[in-house]
């Protein structure tokens, strides 16, 4: 009887023992680790129709979709600086004055005002680190060290600016100091506290290695965090696919279809090489590992990515501009092999995040930012947004809402004319994928939608007229006027 009772306790005892270190373990901040490609478009993973297709497959994300959530209706903003933007701050890049990619004002980029989804992590005590490119400014105070990153390896702007050393005439401006902007573009080093330091100019010969290099320098953050059973957020903003798309040496001619091949089975490659890292330190099943886009492919002639099923390259607004690929992989928490085409949209992730890691969504600003973290994790079917606002550049093109699009401007390739039309363009997404019959039996008994969409507008519109956007080129310190 005694024996009995002390069993009962024992038992009892270790039911209590499982359920609290249940609660710690549940209780732990997961890592985060974010693959944001450049202008890599819907079609190009073999998960999404691609990587055969393309001459270069791409096995292991291909895999990891299986492991997580594919979603096949995540959108972004249509450029590289939009697009960061936007998920750095859960908040549209117009609001923060990035709405363009800076093509007159050299000063550019995020004001420390902004709070960033790594400033949030940082503050949840997350180890911060990024590797690759940043366009969201390149002058003092604006770099990726600046804006909550402990550590960052990579470029502050754009790829093809490692053209630019190969122009005799380039050089000789260089020379002539005409411009403080019309200087090669460098690869920089940063910690946090610290002017980031030039590590190299990047060239044309650096635009070959600098994904590789910055896949090494993720690689031994992610040991080192791991080693200090600290949580981490790696940022891996590649700089494939923006042009020119050409392999690194090591996988030059690789598939036998040429560059786009070869560098498709890189960025698998690479990807394959931080899951590995992962796996060998343990820590999978506590790391949520995403690859995603910063918007739909390149268009320049040769260098040309694929927007799969949909129509239109980056700077549109049509549909292979603003979905690109997104996978989320949380072992046991995200349920695998789902499937879905709930809109989702980048800005998400600061809220999303914020929930999952515990952090703090800024209350003192306007946030477009929507929490789909019980969407995610498979608690509900449904996402809990029904539409954003598209934007090409400043122009607001449009409003996307569930299967419709309503669409006042329209641009076929980001450097052609734009039209504007009196009467807005209605598609249903379903029955006209590729948005080429605005007006037909499908659209024309539909009009109604207007009625839904145009309650989004009025918000929107409503929300900066009460927090009016910051102006590009801002300076710091800025406030906003109260
Ligand atoms: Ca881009």
């Amino acid at each position: 009887m005694k024996m009995r009772s002390i069993c009962k306790i024992a038992s009892l005892l270790t039911i209590v023992f499982m359920t609290l270190s249940g609660s710690v373990l549940a209780q732990e901040k997961p890592n985060i680790v974010l693959i944001f490609m450049d202008n890599f478009g819907y079609g190009e993973l073999g998960v999404y129709g691609g990587g055969i297709t393309r001459g270069g497959p791409t096995p292991r994300i291909d895999e990891l979709a299986n492991e997580g959530i594919r979603l096949t209706n995540f959108n972004v903003e249509v450029q590289c600086t939009p697009s960061r933007s936007a998920l750095m701050t859960g908040r549209y890049a117009i609001r923060s004055g990035n709405g363009s990619v800076p093509i007159t004002t050299g000063m550019y980029g995020l004001t420390q005002w902004e709070i960033t989804m790594a400033e949030m992590l940082s503050d949840s005590g997350y180890a911060t680190g990024m590797f690759g490119k940043w366009h969201l400014g390149h002058t003092e105070g604006r770099f990726p060290t600046d804006q909550g990153f402990d550590e960052w390896y990579g470029i502050p702007n754009s790829t093809d600016e490692s053209l630019w050393p190969d122009q005799a005439q380039f050089n000789a401006v260089v020379k002539e100091k005409l411009s403080p902007y019309a200087v090669p573009e460098y690869v920089y080093d940063g910690k946090r506290g610290t002017t980031p330091k030039k590590v190299k100019v990047y060239d044309s010969a650096e635009r070959l290695e600098i994904d590789r290099e910055c896949t090494d320098k993720a690689k031994d953050f992610i040991r080192r965090q791991a080693k200090a059973g600290k949580p981490f957020f790696a940022f891996l903003p590649y700089t494939q696919t923006h042009m020119p798309v050409v392999p690194s040496k090591e996988f030059a001619a690789k598939s036998g279809n040429g560059d786009w091949g070869d560098v498709l089975m890189q960025i698998d490659d690479y990807t394959a090489e931080l899951l590995d890292t992962i796996d060998e330190l343990g820590i999978a099943d506590n790391t949520i590992f995403i690859f995603t886009s910063d918007n739909g492919p390149e268009m320049l002639p040769g260098h040309n990515g694929w927007s799969g099923p949909w129509r239109g390259s980056y700077f549109t607004g049509l549909e292979g501009s603003l979905r690109v690929p997104f996978i989320m992989r949380w072992p046991d928490r995200v349920p695998a092999g789902n499937v879905s085409n709930e809109i989702v949209h980048a800005m998400d992730l600061f809220s999303t995040f914020a929930h999952i890691a515990g952090g703090t969504i800024p209350g003192d600003r306007v946030m477009d930012s929507v929490d789909q973290s019980e969407f995610f994790l498979g608690k509900q079917k449904k996402s809990n947004r029904d539409g954003f606002m598209v934007y090409v550049g400043n122009d607001l093109f449009g409003v996307k809402w569930r299967n419709w699009k309503m669409m006042f401007k329209e641009v076929e390739r980001g450097t052609d004319a734009k039209k504007t039309y009196d009467f807005p363009r209605f598609f249903n997404l379903y029955s006209d994928p590729k948005e080429e019959y605005p007006l037909t039996k499908a659209t024309a008994g539909h009009f109604w939608v207007r009625w839904p969409m145009g309650e989004l507008l009025k918000v929107h519109t409503a929300s900066l007229m009460q927090e009016p956007p910051i102006k590009a080129g801002t300076p710091d310190p800025y406030e906003p006027s109260k």
